[in-house]
């Protein structure tokens, strides 16, 4: 037997014929839709990438925690619990995980029904919806202790050290590839007196500490198959607490720039405003009512941050040798990282209208 079916036998599932088959394209956790024979329902069975998140069963301990909370507020708000957010399978021995026998962490989630997922916002429209629903899981956990989570990625925001891990992995330099990242390390350089303006924003006390999402993509926004209405949100392995900048941010970097994130062709590659502005939209009509003005103005600095952040890391990568983001072809990761940067530009030419959108 392999190792994907064992684990899906450890769950608290139906008895029948198992069908698994792979799923969606994260970078991070291996995803396989589960169907049972005679079952109408299906199921998310996801082995949990334990390099990435050392402490596998802090995950799932976040997750369950957040969503059971969830499904409080939802049914007092007269939502549907069981569509609008995740829920986890427990394993037959009680737990929210299963180890197989080379050590491997899985777990499972029944599929929510009748939605559908995008990888790319094709419409303002669609992505106006993505910024609410993410806008609407935000302030349903207004009042959650935040500081309760545990920080599944250490310093995940913390751009001030991913700074330091792409300086180490340039002192490293374990791939060889330092010569030809050079304008890209030079371009990164002349942005490092920036990236602590958001962390010292929080140790000041200038922006409250939230429970966020952190990695805001639209294909982390499930949307009901008729309607196209956000439904749930999922992916939730890096709910941790951060700030609201880092969930609108992340929201942006991914679905308002005109081009994939990988995209070779960097004349593909800009920010589109009006993507920008849907997305600030949905998200203020769930969020504005709870932010300071002080916050709310933070945004901006968001997708500013998350969009350098990540190019950071993919550079960083790119040096260390693809250890991290699952890669598919040789410089994949460096392409990232020069759209990342190419849409960095974008974003200070248009600053001050990404300022003017929020107010
Ligand atoms: C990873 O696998 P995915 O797409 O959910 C990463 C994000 C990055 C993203 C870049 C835990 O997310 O932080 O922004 O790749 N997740 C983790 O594509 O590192
Ligand atoms: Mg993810």
């Amino acid at each position: 037997m392999d190792a994907r079916t064992e684990a899906a036998l450890a769950f608290c599932l139906p008895e029948g014929e198992l069908t698994l088959t792979p799923f969606g394209n994260g970078h991070i956790n291996r995803t396989f839709a589960l169907s049972i024979q005679g079952q109408e329902e299906r199921w998310i069975l996801q082995q949990i990438n334990s390099y990435v998140f050392p402490r596998p069963e802090q995950v799932q301990e976040n997750i369950m925690t957040v969503t059971s909370y969830l499904r409080d507020v939802i049914a007092r708000e007269g939502g549907d619990p069981e569509r609008e957010t995740m829920r986890v399978i427990p394993a037959k021995d009680g737990k929210t995980w299963y180890r197989d026998f080379e050590g491997n962490w899985w777990r499972v989630f029944p599929l929510v029904s009748g939605t559908v997922s995008r990888d790319l916002p094709d419409t303002p429209e669609l992505f106006r919806e993505c910024g609410r629903t993410f806008g609407c899981f935000q302030r349903r956990l207004t009042n959650f202790p935040a500081g309760e989570l545990h920080e599944t990625i250490a310093r995940f925001h913390d751009t001030p050290n991913r700074v330091r891990q792409l300086e180490d992995a340039v002192v490293r330099n374990a791939a060889g590839r330092l010569k030809e990242v050079e304008p890209q390390l030079a371009f990164c350089r002349a942005r490092y007196g920036r990236t602590g303006e958001l962390v010292k924003a929080l140790e000041r006390g200038e922006l409250p500490l939230r429970v966020t999402h952190n990695d805001t993509k639209l294909n982390n926004v499930l949307l009901d198959e008729a309607t196209g209405t956000g439904v749930c949100v999922v992916d939730l392995d890096t709910v941790m607490p951060g700030l609201a900048a880092y969930d609108f941010g992340e929201g942006i970097r991914t679905g308002a720039c005109t081009a994939a994130e990988d995209e070779q062709d960097l004349s593909r590659v800009s920010l589109s405003m009006p993507m920008y502005r849907a997305f600030a939209e949905g998200y203020l009509s769930e969020m504005g009512s709870v932010m300071s003005p002080a916050e709310i103005r933070s945004l901006p600095m968001g997708a500013w941050m998350m969009t350098l952040e990540n190019g950071l890391r993919f550079l960083a990568d790119y040096l260390n040798g693809d250890v991290y983001f699952h890669v598919s072809r040789e410089k994949h990761n460096l392409d990232r990282a020069k759209v990342q940067f190419r849409l960095l530009e974008c974003m200070e030419e248009n600053w001050e209208e990404m300022m003017a959108a929020l107010s």
